[in-house]
This record gives structure tokens, C-alpha cells and sequence, in this order.
């Protein structure tokens, strides 16, 4: 019939073979044509809300062309990905990332300013999709930044919550959760892709059959099919034409679901059971959730990961059969890290797709699994290890539940041939709990399930093998390893902080974005007075903006020239927030007390908390409502006026971080020692120029080892100290300290309102020197010394800058550089594969 398929390609490939162009001109006719045709909106008369949009799709073609280069190369070179599956990604704003990391900041801004509008005002109308909790949906998108900055093939898969994480209001004193329904305005950055949609089976029965050779078989069939529906997004590298992929998944009825209830004849209840599909991507759960809603939580766990497999799958089948590729292969272009357990159920949905649908014998279909998968632990806090009741897997999940027992039962032959009839050893090692109803423990799973697993900081992973699983390190001791957390320079310095970027550039030139190290010789400079001028200087842009903000948009004044001390993260018994609300209300009862000669030696200081609390965790509500009322007081006590302000921020986001972080002198990282895995927040300070007081926990170790012990201000139990410590309260309850006493007192006295629930009494009731579990009475002490020191060191300027210069410049191994460096080579064994970009943009 004369079809000249030939020609047609060659065509298409002519029109589209043209790559856009980024000189100021044609950004221009690019933000006009959006505003056209994008947004059906009049030339004229423009808000920036319009403008923002039509600027991010603008950019959005940018990357998209990037982002189809990469794919299509990697996919002609073969090269092995890795797929970061979490179930969280606090990925913050996109427009200011994309056009730093493409390099077209510059260009757009002068673009805009000639027509009118300012880009930082643009940048400032996007709402930031709040799809995690706090720091491990942080750490997966410093993650994604740093794989697309070092062009590792890697992407990126999630839950595309329709709700984020709630906003954070106070009313009267008090949190109260909104409804973050993030979409309202659309999401220029991402793409549905409709030709990508998989279908996901929940519930059903498992049927055993036997294949002609007389093996015996099974299927899972039945139950409820919803469709898995991929929506990408975009991640650009830095100063490379690399571009990932994010792809999140959303819930939506399946055709066959429908059909199943029409026949049925019940219209109605087809409907509602659309609406039920649809549910499964509704929110994202907070952490320390409670008992409810946690079946939902099971099945968006289990929506999330088989939509992600077959996606995987089918990409890594498109090899097989070519060359010698064979299953057995899949190691060797698939490596898969699981975000803590949350994805865990990845391990025997990989083993049903082997065993069932493949038809690989087990032990071929295990072998692959352990070596496709490695999982991060992020927490050893009991109460966040998940496990999920035998009952609840076996009715949503029948065919996983088998494979989990037969899992376990192989994996206890081990155990009992290396450690003879030792129940004890045996049942803390099974990944079933005998407890009533039985329960599967997910971190057990993944363990046994995976090659490598590992810790988020030296301590964390050193507490993890001693305390977690030391069974499993006797069993496998190379399995367990460290990779102390990282943070991306690009967001956390670059982009937040460019007062300070821009000394770094002036000294060593633009490098030390991607590499981080190159700032090292800068701290030499610390000992050079006009430089110190400079980084003050810089620290001050920012203390202002600051102040600035906190006028504008919540009406408080700050003196920019106070020491601003910040603690903010969410809101947890462990972390401490309390310690630090009782060290202000002692320094409240001193400011009162003081006589003018001793007013003239006290730092002024402005204390900024800021974090949410989980919408059921009592405690931390309670705090924040504290936090709340010692603000009040405080910021209207004269006394204070110019020594003391206490501001709770709310709504606490990443944006707020990009604001916040820079403008600080000190920051606060105070949890119980041997309670918090990492924390990254603390990384961020430092490499912005601000100093910490903290305890000997998480990566506040390591940090100090970096930058120095004389400029970090520690102080509390460490982490081998304290169970015996809480062992001894029980029975021999130490003195509490007179300041403690008194600042306690005060609170009790109402001096700060008195809650009708007495909110303020449970708080205080929990560190009673008897039962004090966080150490908080018995670390106060010491952490009122590591404030003073802090304090007397803020008032001789000069050192404490040359201090501060000294610590920031010291930070490269936390840059996430360094920390995806790390898992390439000792987890993943990828390598980096740069698309060269075409050498002219008219020509591909
Ligand atoms: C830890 O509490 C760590 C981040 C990222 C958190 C924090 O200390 O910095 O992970 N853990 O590794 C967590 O969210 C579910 O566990």
C-alpha cells in the first residue's frame, strides 16, 4: 500500500529535532506563549500567581527535553539503575531549583524584569508539595538531587498524595491540623503519563495448582483490582544535562473493578467503591500515627510497591532474551534501596512475581531477590518499627503472607543449623512475632531479604548492629555497614543561602557546588579580619531578611543584631524540644532578677522553634501549646524587651528551612543520646554558618569530629551512659536542680496560663527525676552550661566568626555528594553514565 514509514520518521524527526532556545528573547516569547496557550489568559494585566505558572511550564519544557535524552540513553546503553523506592519525598519548591540547576536563573530573572515582574516574587507563589514527615523525606530528595547532579541512571519512585502533610495553624495557643490539599492550583512540574498505568489486586485467594511436570503452583486471583496511574516529575542534575525521574503513583478505579458491580446491578455501590480506590493516595500518614487508618497505610505500602515492580519489570525485561540476558540478570541492572521498611513489601512481591509469574524454582527466585535489594534503617526507637498483624496481611495480601512464612521458615533452618535448638535466639530472630494476633516484623524481613542494610550515622549503625540485630550481624557480619546521611549543596547552600555562595565563588570559583571540598583551604581565612568582615556581613543579609520576614508575615520584632538560636525539626519527646523551653524560661527568671550592671553581660537572644506535632501525639502538642504561651508572656514582658524574644514559626516546610537556616548563630540538636539516627537539619546550620549545641548523638558526632571540639558546644549523658543512668533514677532518684526547680515551678504556678487539661503538669510529670526516660532533669544542668558557653563565646566577635568560618568549610562529608558516592560503590556498584548534551541546541 505504499506507506513510506521511512519518510514519516524522518519528517518527524526533522520537526522535532530543534532544541529550545535560552537566550532572554525567547524565554520571553516562551512565558508569553504560556500565559496564551497554557493558561488561556490575556496578554495583559497579569498577577504573578499567573506568572508563575506560565514560568514553570516554560522551564518544564526545559527539562523535559533534558529529561527524554537521558532516558532514551540509558535505556540504548543498557545501564544498570538504581530505584530509590520511599514512601516520602519533602522535594520543597521546584521553580528556584530548576533554574539554578540548569543555569538559567540569570536568564529567566532578566527576562522577567524586563517585562515586569520579579522571579524572586514568582518563585515565592509556588506551593511546596509536602509528600514526607521531616528527615527521611528530605534525605530521599537530597538523594535525587545529588544522583542527577552525578548523572547516576537512577529514579526515584513515591505515593503522589493528593493531601501532603497537614498545615500547621496555631488557634488560641494551640496546633490545629488543615487539610493540605496541595493540587488546588495544579502542578506544572509534574506529567501524567496515561500510557504508564499498572494494575494493583488487593484481597482475593491464593489457587494451587499443578503445571504438567507435576510441580505445584499458584495464583492470585480475585479480590478488588485498582490501577496505578504514574505521574513524573523531572529532577535536573547541577551544571550537567542529566535529568531523573521522580514517578509517583496515584490510585483510580480499574475498568474491571466497575464492571464487576454494574453486573451486579448496583450503580451506587460501584461508585463508592470508586471513591474507595481513589482513597488509597489520599494522604500521606505522620509518623507516630496511631492504631487507625493503618490498614490503609498497609495498602498504600503494598499499592506503591507493586505498582513500582512491574514498572521496574517490565523495563528490565525488555532485556531478556536479548544477548544472553537472562532473569538471573536482574541484579546486574537492577539495584533497589529500600527507605526504611515502609517499602519492605517490595521483598515478597519480587518473590511472587518470580516464583508465580515467572516460574523460577525458589531458590533461583531468592537468590536474585537478595541481590536486587539493600534497606536503610533510619530508626531504632521501638514504637516506629513496623509490624503488621498476621490477620491483616493474610486477608489483603494471602499470596505474600505464604511467601513470608516460607521465607521464614527457610531462613530458621538457617538459624537452627548455626545456633542448635536456641528458641530464644530463634524467635527474636523470626520475622513472625508470637504475640496475639501474630505479627510480621518488616525490619526482620528486610534484613533477611536483603544483600546490605545499612545505619544513617556511626553511632546509629553501631547501635543498630548492638541493639537491633545482633543475631543477624553473628549470621552475615559484612551485610550491616554505614553511610553517614548528606545533604545537597545546591538547595541547602547555593540556592538558600546566596550572600554566603557568593563569597564561596568569589574565592574559589563556582566548583565547590559539586564539590564540596574545594571550600577546605577557605578556613585559613578565618584568621584574616577583612574576611571575617565579609562572612559577618553575609550572616547579617541573612539575619535581617529574617527579621524582616518575621514582621511581615506574623507581626514580631526581632533585633537582627540578637544571637538567633533555632531549634527546628518535628516535634518529638525524644528530641528535646522541652529541654530547650525549660532553658528559656530559666533565662526568662534570671532577665527578671537581673540587676542592671548584670543585664549589660547577658547576649540578647531570639529563640525560634518550629515543627509539627503529630496529630495524635499528646505530649508534643502539649509542648507546642508551652512553646506558644512562654512566647506570649515573654514577648511582652518589658523586662525582656531587648535581651529575650521567643517565636514559634508554624507550618514548619522546607521553604521555611531555606529562610530560616541561614540566619543562624546557634542551633539546637539536643536528643537523648542514642535516640536520633542521624538528624540532617544539623548538617544544614553548619554548612551555613552556624554553630551547634547538641548532644554526643546521631551525626552531632561526627560533625564534631569534622569541624573540631572547640567549635561545637556539647554537653549531656552520652549514649553507653544511659540506661545504666535510667536504671538508677528507679531506685536512688537524684536531686533536681535548683534552676530546673524553679523554672518547673514557674510553669506549675501558672506563670505561662494554666490549661484546663493541665497539658502543662503532664509535660513536667514526665521528667519527674524518677522516671525521667529522655534524661531531660538530668541533662539540664550540663545543657545550661554548653548555652553559657555558647553565649560567652557569641561576645568576642571575632573568634566566634573565625569559628564559624572554620566549622562551615570543614563540611564536605556532608554534602550527599559524598554519601551517594558511598552507596554507588559499596551498595549499588552503578556508575555514573553523563549524556554528552548535544554541542549546539539546533542540532540533536
Ligand atoms: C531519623 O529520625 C534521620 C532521618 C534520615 C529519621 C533522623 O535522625 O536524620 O531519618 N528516621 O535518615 C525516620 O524518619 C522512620 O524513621
Amino acid at each position: 500500500m505504499g506507506v513510506d514509514h521511512l519518510a514519516h520518521k524522518e519528517l518527524l524527526w526533522k520537526l522535532s529535532s530543534t532544541y529550545l532556545p535560552n537566550d532572554v528573547a525567547s524565554l520571553q516569547r516562551s512565558l508569553v506563549r504560556h500565559v496564551e496557550y497554557t493558561l488561556a489568559r490575556r496578554r495583559y494585566k497579569l498577577d504573578t500567581s499567573s506568572f508563575y505558572q506560565a514560568t514553570a511550564h516554560s522551564v518544564r519544557d526545559r527539562l523535559i527535553e533534558r529529561w527524554t535524552d537521558t532516558q532514551q540513553y540509558s535505556a540504548k546503553k543498557g545501564a544498570k539503575k538504581v530505584y530509590y523506592l520511599s514512601l516520602e519525598f519533602l522535594i520543597g519548591r521546584s521553580l528556584g531549583n530548576a533554574v539554578s540547576n540548569l543555569g538559567l536563573r540569570g536568564a529567566y530573572a532578566e527576562a522577567l524584569r524586563q517585562i515586569g515582574y520579579d522571579l524572586e516574587d514568582i518563585m515565592s507563589e509556588e506551593k511546596e508539595p509536602a509528600l514526607g514527615n521531616g528527615g527521611l523525606g528530605r534525605l530521599a530528595s537530597c538523594f535525587l538531587d545529588t544522583l542527577a547532579t552525578q548523572n547516576y541512571p537512577a529514579w526515584g519512585y513515591g505515593i503522589r498524595y493528593k493531601y501532603g502533610m497537614f498545615e500547621q495553624r496555631i488557634v488560641n495557643g494551640k496546633q490545629v491540623e488543615f487539610p493540605d490539599y496541595w493540587l488546588t492550583d495544579g502542578n506544572p512540574w509534574e506529567v501524567e503519563r496515561l500510557d504508564v498505568q499498572y494494575p494493583v489486586r488487593l484481597f482475593g485467594h491464593v489457587r494451587e495448582f499443578q503445571d504438567p511436570d507435576g510441580n505445584t503452583l499458584y495464583a492470585w486471583e480475585g479480590g478488588e483490582v485498582v490501577m496505578a496511574q504514574a505521574y513524573d516529575t523531572p529532577i535536573p542534575g547541577y551544571g550537567t544535562y542529566n535529568t531523573n525521574n521522580m514517578r509517583l503513583w496515584s490510585s483510580k478505579p480499574s475498568h474491571e473493578f466497575n464492571l464487576a458491580s454494574f453486573n451486579a446491578g448496583n450503580y451506587y455501590g460501584a461508585v463508592e467503591a470508586k471513591e474507595r480506590c481513589e482513597s488509597i493516595t489520599s494522604v500521606l500518614y505522620p509518623n507516630d500515627a496511631t492504631e487507625e487508618g493503618k490498614r490503609l497505610r498497609l495498602k498504600q505500602q503494598y499499592f506503591f510497591v507493586s505498582a513500582t515492580l512491574q514498572d521496574i519489570y517490565r523495563r528490565f525485561k525488555k532485556n531478556v532474551g536479548r544477548g544472553s540476558t537472562t532473569m538471573k540478570n536482574m541484579p546486574d541492572k537492577v539495584a533497589i534501596q529500600l527507605n526504611d521498611t515502609h517499602p519492605a513489601i517490595a521483598i515478597p512481591e519480587l518473590m511472587r512475581l518470580l516464583l508465580d509469574i515467572e516460574r523460577l524454582p525458589w531458590d533461583e527466585a531468592w537468590e536474585i531477590t537478595r541481590k536486587v535489594f539493600a534497606y536503610t534503617n533510619h530508626t531504632i526507637l521501638p514504637e516506629a518499627l513496623e509490624k503488621w498483624p498476621v490477620p491483616m496481611i493474610t486477608e489483603l495480601l494471602p499470596r505474600h503472607m505464604q511467601i513470608i512464612y516460607e521465607i521464614n521458615h527457610r531462613f530458621l533452618l538457617e538459624v537452627q543449623k548455626m545456633w542448635p535448638n536456641d528458641t530464644a535466639r530463634m524467635s527474636s530472630m523470626s520475622i513472625i512475632e508470637e504475640s496475639s494476633p501474630k505479627m510480621v516484623r518488616m525490619s526482620n524481613l528486610a534484613v533477611i531479604g536483603s544483600h546490605t542494610v545499612n545505619g544513617v550515622a556511626m553511632i546509629h549503625t553501631k547501635l543498630l548492629k548492638s541493639l537491633l540485630f545482633p543475631d543477624f550481624l553473628l549470621m552475615w557480619p559484612e551485610k550491616f555497614i554505614n553511610v553517614t546521611n548528606g545533604v545537597t549543596p545546591r538547595r541547602w547552600l547555593l540556592q538558600a543561602n546566596p550572600a554566603l555562595a557568593s563569597i564561596y565563588t568569589g574565592m574559589v570559583g563556582p566548583g565547590w557546588v559539586n564539590d564540596l571540598k574545594r571550600l577546605e583551604p577557605i578556613k585559613t581565612m578565618a584568621q584574616d579580619p577583612q574576611f571575617r568582615q565579609r562572612w559577618r556581613a553575609a550572616k547579617q543579609t541573612n539575619k535581617q531578611a529574617l527579621a524582616e520576614w518575621l514582621y511581615r508575615s506574623m507581626n514580631i520584632r526581632v533585633d537582627p543584631n540578637a544571637l538567633f538560636d533555632m531549634q527546628i525539626k518535628r516535634i518529638h519527646e525524644y528530641k528535646r524540644q522541652l529541654l530547650n523551653v525549660l532553658g528559656i524560661v530559666h533565662r526568662y527568671a534570671e532577665i527578671t532578677q537581673a540587676t542592671p550592671e548584670q543585664r549589660k553581660t547577658m547576649v540578647p537572644r531570639v529563640h525560634i522553634i518550629a515543627g509539627k506535632a503529630a496529630p495524635g501525639y499528646v505530649m508534643a502538642k502539649n509542648l507546642v501549646m508551652l512553646v506558644c504561651a512562654v512566647s506570649e508572656v515573654v514577648n511582652s514582658d518589658a523586662a525582656c524587651r531587648d535581651l529575650l524574644k521567643v517565636v514559634f514559626v508554624p507550618n514548619f516546610n522546607v521553604s521555611l528551612a531555606e529562610i530560616l537556616i541561614p540566619a543562624s548563630d546557634i542551633s539546637q540538636h539536643i536528643s537523648t543520646a542514642g535516640m536520633e539516627a542521624s538528624g540532617t537539619g544539623n548538617m544544614k546550620f553548619v554548612m551555613n554558618g552556624g554553630l551547634i549545641v547538641g548532644t554526643m548523638d546521631g551525626a552531632n558526632i561526627e560533625i564534631e569530629q569534622a569541624i573540631g571540639e572547640h567549635n561545637m558546644f556539647t554537653f549531656g549523658a552520652k549514649a553507653d551512659q544511659v540506661a545504666a543512668i535510667r536504671r538508677k533514677m528507679a531506685h536512688d532518684p537524684p536531686k533536681i536542680d535548683p534552676r530546673l526547680h524553679r523554672a518547673m515551678g514557674m510553669i506549675r504556678a501558672g506563670i505561662f496560663g494554666k490549661p484546663d487539661d493541665g497539658a502543662y503538669n503532664q509535660l513536667l510529670d514526665a521528667i519527674d527525676p524518677r522516671k525521667d526516660v529522655y534524661l531531660t532533669a538530668h541533662d539540664f544542668p550540663s545543657y545550661l552550661g554548653a548555652i553559657a558557653e555558647a553565649d560567652a563565646a557569641y561576645q568576642y566577635e571575632e573568634k566566634w566568626t573565625a569559628k564559624c568560618i572554620e566549622a562551615a568549610c570543614s563540611m564536605w562529608m556532608f554534602s550527599s555528594d559524598r554519601t551517594i558516592r558511598e552507596y554507588a560503590a559499596k551498595i549499588w556498584n552503578v556508575e555514573p553514565l553523563p549524556f554528552r548534551p548535544p554541542r549546539h541546541h539546533s542540532e540533536r
